[in-house]
């Protein structure tokens, strides 16, 4: 492996253009985008096949979403209305995410949901994160639903340490504990991340740091995403809650040093904002948890913006022709 900086040194993934197109649309995998375009969240999956120590059960999944908090769970039909609904009102929404409020991969609501979507909004990019316990068996379904982005947590490939963070796991109908769940949740985390890459999905890695448990850990998990071709790690804070409730969360200083340590091997994202299961609209804007008014007032801007874009495109033309 190269030492010094590694990206510059490999080819960095190579990605279609339309693939190239939904990452620059994308909200969390492009910086840029983040003020322009937005996401839709649909919670239509509320299962999980694994008990991580920082989650409270009660709450949408930690590993994606912000702690603490509860969204309502919509069936496959009432999540096709509300992105009907949400993308004709505020078309910058470019993205369709699951992402719990359990693990999107435990759920069949997932698939069936995607599918709605992609039939009636084809243009729009499908997007879900996981815990990856099922990735390997489900990449088929990812795939044949359409979906182009794709969040693993990876909290630890050493299964000593993972066994710290998962209390245990239910896989294939039988409850694995300790070390032993975790060999097994660690192999198909990385079986399922590099076929997922090597079939052109465009994988981002969430990892909670977990300080005293996984700190030190980390840098181990970079090395292995610049292997695996990862595009993009999103190092999020723990937020003490379950059975790490009495644990310190890092401070902003010890996380940037460790983005720091892992930015020579894959690239860092620093914008996320731990949204709901039901978040919609720009990553800093969460329209779900907004007045109608303000939502009204957004709307009407995005219309203003809209004749705004086709006046001028409309100028432009007649001064070009
Ligand atoms: Fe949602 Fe996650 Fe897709 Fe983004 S969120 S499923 S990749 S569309 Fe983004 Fe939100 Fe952070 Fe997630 S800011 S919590 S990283
Ligand atoms: Fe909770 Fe998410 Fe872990 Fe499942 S994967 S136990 S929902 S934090």
């Amino acid at each position: 492996m190269p030492e010094d900086n590694p990206i510059n040194e490999i080819d960095s993934p190579k990605f279609e253009e339309g693939l190239l197109r939904k990452i620059a649309e994308h909200p969390c995998y492009d910086r840029k985008a983040q003020h322009k375009y937005g996401r839709i969240h649909l919670a239509v999956a509320p299962s999980c096949n694994i008990q991580c120590n920082f989650c409270v059960r009660e709450f949408d999944c930690v590993n994606e979403s912000r702690p603490g908090v509860t969204s309502k769970v919509l069936t496959p039909q009432e999540a096709l209305e509300k992105t009907r609904q949400i993308i004709t009102d505020y078309p910058f929404i470019k993205v369709v995410g699951i992402a719990g409020p359990g693990d999107p991969l435990a759920n069949d609501e997932t698939f069936e949901t995607f599918e709605l979507i992609k039939k009636e909004f084809p243009e729009l990019t499908l997007c879900m994160s996981t815990n990856g316990l099922l990735l390997p068996e489900k990449l088929e379904d990812i795939l044949r639903v359409g979906v182009s982005t794709l969040t693993v947590t990876i909290n630890a490939i050493d299964p000593e340490i993972q066994a710290k963070i998962v209390d245990h796991i239910m896989y294939h109908g039988k409850i694995y504990r300790g070390v032993e769940g975790a060999e097994i949740q660690i192999k198909n985390q990385l079986e399922g991340v590099k076929a997922a890459v090597e079939a052109d999905l465009v994988v981002k890695v969430n990892t909670v740091l977990i300080p005293g448990i996984n700190d030190k850990h980390i840098i181990e998990i970079a090395r292995k995403l610049y292997e695996l071709r990862v595009y993009i790690m999103n190092i999020m804070p723990l937020i003490n809650q379950g059975a790490f409730a009495n644990l310190e969360p890092p401070t902003a200083e010890e996380r940037k040093t460790i983005q720091q340590a892992c930015e020579p091997y894959v690239l860092q994202m620093r914008h996320c904002r731990q949204c709901r299961a039901d978040a919609y609209g720009l990553l800093g804007q969460d329209m779900s948890q907004m007045s109608e008014e303000r939502r009204k007032l957004i709307k009407i801007q995005t219309k203003e913006d809209i004749e705004k874009a086709r006046t001028s495109l409309k100028e432009n033309g007649k001064q070009n022709a």
